[in-house]
């Protein structure tokens, strides 16, 4: 959701899809991936919602849809496109919505122009009759919600994917609406919160862009110098440019071309914490920058996987962290709510909480003082978890966590069962609160907002516009926030209910907040003079606008057209390793990209290196199973889940399996198109299209049949052990989010 709408997460949240009257599936798996959440989607269904799973698998999820159709993978931007087409020939589309919310929606109409059900069909392979049933069933059904994951992410087009989806949405007037929205189910655990929070190398807390302005605003709130923080880098440039990605660091290691975009020298030290990084593609490239690093270290409640599949001998430090149990504090979900967390255990044996290990690393390196200044903030010491809770409710105004306090928070942990999980509404001690508070929550009298863009609500109740921010060049080279672009306004048309000016406006600004019938006292305008209301420390501008009933980030239009992206429109593109050839020149993928994430990444130059497909003739999908989690590095040393799962395999067709005389349950080798290979039980499936392989993210500890356990410090190894798939998946990147392409390439078997 992050570029279209505003920042990521679930527009609308888990409970409301028992609202949808049709719910579209494309590119997730949630009866495997998210059990829980797939209760809604069940409820919503009877209810009498219909579900539609659109997959290149027949999934757990697809047997309970009522209409499944496989598409080929990375082809979900034709089938977009395809829907968008048939639902403006067919009158189908909310013009009004368009017009008063949607810049530039014509040209999308434009470009859906070529794309018939007959293309349609070519491209994603399925027949025009099941893309039109599709269209027909989520077109003529209202509201719809539409909910994908990491079947569109992780395609060099990922973020087109996840663009024209909402686009698609807009169209049928979806956003904004009770039982409609974007519903992305994310990840892990609190993976919402470390997104918020900048887990992230091209952002700081609250999605504010690393440019110097928020570096100055953050060492505000951190309470340092600034002169100080810029000191911390090689360079002012440097400070202002986006790190490596957890995908591109491997190459800013191995690849001594890269070292020009990272001021000049490769890495040499990596600190994982909390992640696998074997499961990023191309494992052998990971395992080799892993030996060639000066120092490693892994912060984790288990051997990180990582820390088997290299070679090295020293300089390689595992530090213990606890689990979750042993921690407390705010966690984010899925839908922008923030819950309380209470610790359950302390810290076991050696083992000490993650922020502690970083504060001792901080000690370590000098500037613990200043780590820690802005938790203290003016008194001796700090509370932990809740003053850092208060840092954020200060720092992070762009999101609007003002609101989402420990106290609210805590109260509402002990009043789970005052919540209504359809409305998500409080009653009793927590009226006037929804559960979790979820973002934006604009103040600590705002009750949050479950559903994002809705207009038939006031801002006060969790009503706002999109999102009025959109930047152009400046005269000197620099974005500033515009209100029009090539003659069109970006500023909405309608207004939140109770909003006291009316029609669109531009963020509040001390400038600008009297031109909305807003008048300031002389005292606060001096208190407010050159700020915004994302760097209002007294939060004037902010209360002053809801008490307006406007909202803080303006009320703009979303756009249809990203007028600074390398596809200003969402385009489809064929994967770097297409397994259609003869679609390559039609729509061929990027120019190659210098510097994404520091690191030179090819495109066009891989694509057209070879013809892929006549020496990889197979297509490959992976994803998730049930019982497994991730690298698989927790479940898998569990003995229960190993008994359930315990064993790395790949679905195949069984007319393709006879093809290379493999026999179900023989033992096959799967080459991909890097150096990798993997040697793994072929288990005959109908699920699998008869081009297709599919295999399991979830496993570790073989290396191209050679087993690790050895490696393992004495009674670590998990129970389970299988064949990585990210030794097989291949090169290719997201062109925005450089988001590793697991879901789309091409691999070559043979009988083992
Ligand atoms: N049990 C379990 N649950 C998990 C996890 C786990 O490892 N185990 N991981 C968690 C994490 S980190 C995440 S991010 C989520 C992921 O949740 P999901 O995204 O649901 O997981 P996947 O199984 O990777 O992929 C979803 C589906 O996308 C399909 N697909 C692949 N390519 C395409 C394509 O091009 N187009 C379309 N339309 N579909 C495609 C796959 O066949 C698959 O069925 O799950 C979370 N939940
Ligand atoms: N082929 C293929 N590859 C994929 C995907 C795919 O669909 N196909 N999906 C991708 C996706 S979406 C994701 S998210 C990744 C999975 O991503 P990873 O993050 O690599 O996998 P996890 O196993 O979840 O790794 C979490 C690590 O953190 C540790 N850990 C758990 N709790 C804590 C804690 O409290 N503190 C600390 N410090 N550590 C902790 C665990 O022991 C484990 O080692 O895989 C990606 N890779
Ligand atoms: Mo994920």
């Amino acid at each position: 959701m992050a570029n279209t709408l505003g920042y990521g997460g679930m527009t609308n949240h888990l409970g409301d899809m028992q609202n949808s009257k049709v719910i579209l599936i494309m590119g997730a798996n949630p009866a495997v991936n998210h059990p829980v959440g797939m209760q809604h989607i069940l409820k919503g269904k009877e209810n009498g919602a219909k579900i539609i799973s659109i997959d290149p698998r027949y999934t757990k999820t697809s047997a309970h849809a009522d209409l499944f159709a496989r598409i080929r993978t990375g082809t979900d931007i034709a089938f977009l496109y395809g829907m968008i087409r048939y639902i403006v020939k067919n009158n189908l589309h909310d013009k009004q919505y368009l017009d008063e919310r949607v810049f530039d929606w014509e040209s999308i109409v434009v470009e859906a122009e070529q794309y018939t059900p007959d293309v349609v069909a070519n491209v994603c392979g399925c027949t025009a009759e099941k893309f039109l049933e599709v269209v027909k069933l989520f077109a003529e059904n209202s509201p719809g919600c539409l909910i994908w994951n990491q079947g569109w992410t992780q395609h060099t087009i990922g973020t087109s994917n996840t663009r024209l989806g909402p686009i698609m949405q807009m169209f049928l007037g979806n956003i904004g609406k009770v039982g409609g929205g974007c519903n992305i189910l994310r990840g892990h655990d609190n993976v919402q919160g470390a997104s918020d929070m900048a887990n992230l190398s091209d952002i700081l807390p609250g999605y504010y862009p690393i440019n110097e302005g928020s570096w100055k605003y953050y060492s505000g709130q951190w309470q340092v110098d600034y002169e100080w923080l810029k000191g911390r880098f090689k360079t002012k440039e440097m400070m202002e440019k986006k790190g490596f990605a957890l995908s591109t660091w491997p190459w800013g290691v191995i690849d001594d071309e890269n070292a020009e975009n990272n001021a000049g020298t490769p890495l040499k030290a990596l600190i994982c914490i909390g992640n696998g990084i074997s499961t990023i593609t191309m494992t052998h490239k990971t395992k080799e920058a892993l030996d060639k690093l000066d120092l490693v270290v892994f912060i984790d409640p288990y051997v990180n996987d990582a820390a088997v599949i290299t070679d090295r001998t020293d300089n390689m430090f595992l530090l213990p962290a606890a689990s979750q149990v042993e921690s407390s504090g705010s966690v984010a979900a899925t839908n922008r709510s923030y819950q309380w967390r209470s610790q359950v255990v302390k810290p076991l044996y050696e083992a000490k909480e993650d922020h502690d290990i970083l504060f001792e690393f901080a000690k370590r390196l000098g500037f613990y003082e200043e780590f820690t200044r802005s938790l203290k903030n003016g008194k001796s010491t700090y509370e932990w978890p809740e003053d850092a809770t208060r840092e954020f409710n200060r720092a992070v105004k762009t999101i609007g966590l003002q609101g989402v306090t420990p106290e609210r928070m805590k109260r509402q942990q002990e009043n789970w069962a005052l919540f209504d999980p359809l409305t998500l509404r409080g009653s009793g001690v927590v009226e006037g609160e929804y559960y979790g508070l979820p973002w934006p929550c604009w103040s600590d009298k705002h009750p949050g907002t479950p559903i994002m863009y809705r207009t038939d609500v006031s801002v006060m109740e969790g009503g706002m516009g999109f999102r009025a921010g959109w930047t152009d060049k400046g005269p000197d080279g620099k974005p500033v926030v515009v209100a029009e672009k090539n003659g069109q306004t970006l500023l909405a048309v309608n207004e939140p209910v109770g909003s006291r000016f009316k029609g669109g406006h531009l963020e509040i600004t001390a400038d600008n907040i009297e031109s909305f019938g807003i008048t300031l006292t002389a005292e606060e305008k001096e208190k407010v003079k050159g700020k915004n209301w994302k760097n209002d420390n007294t939060y004037i501008l902010v209360n002053k606008a809801l008490e307006a009933g406007l909202c803080p980030y303006g009320n703009g239009k979303a756009r249809a057209r990203a007028w600074d992206w390398a596809d200003q429109l969402p385009k489809h593109r064929e994967p770097l390793h297409s397994f259609r050839q003869d679609l390559v020149a039609k729509y061929p993928t990027f120019e190659d990209k210098k510097d994404h994430y520091r690191t030179n990444i090819r495109y066009a130059s891989e694509q057209n290196k070879q013809n892929w497909v006549a020496d990889f003739p197979i297509n490959v999908v992976t994803g998730r199973i049930v019982e497994h989690m991730g690298t698989g590095t927790e479940t898998r040393a569990s003995k229960y889940l190993a008994e359930l799962s315990g064993e790395m395999y790949a679905h195949i067709h069984p007319t393709l399996a006879k093809k290379y005389g493999v026999d179900n349950g023989d033992m096959i080798w799967v080459h991909g198109t890097g150096e990798g290979k993997i040697k793994v039980k072929a288990v005959y499936s109908y699920s699998v299209a008869e081009t297709d392989i599919f295999m399991p993210q979830n496993f570790s500890g073989l290396w191209s049949g050679k087993s690790l356990v050895d490696k393992y410090p004495k009674g670590t190894a998990p129970y389970a052990l299988g064949e990585n798939s990210n030794q097989v998946t291949s090169y290719g990147y997201d062109i925005v989010t450089a988001c590793p392409e697991t879901k789309c390439t091409l691999v070559r078997i043979e009988k083992a």
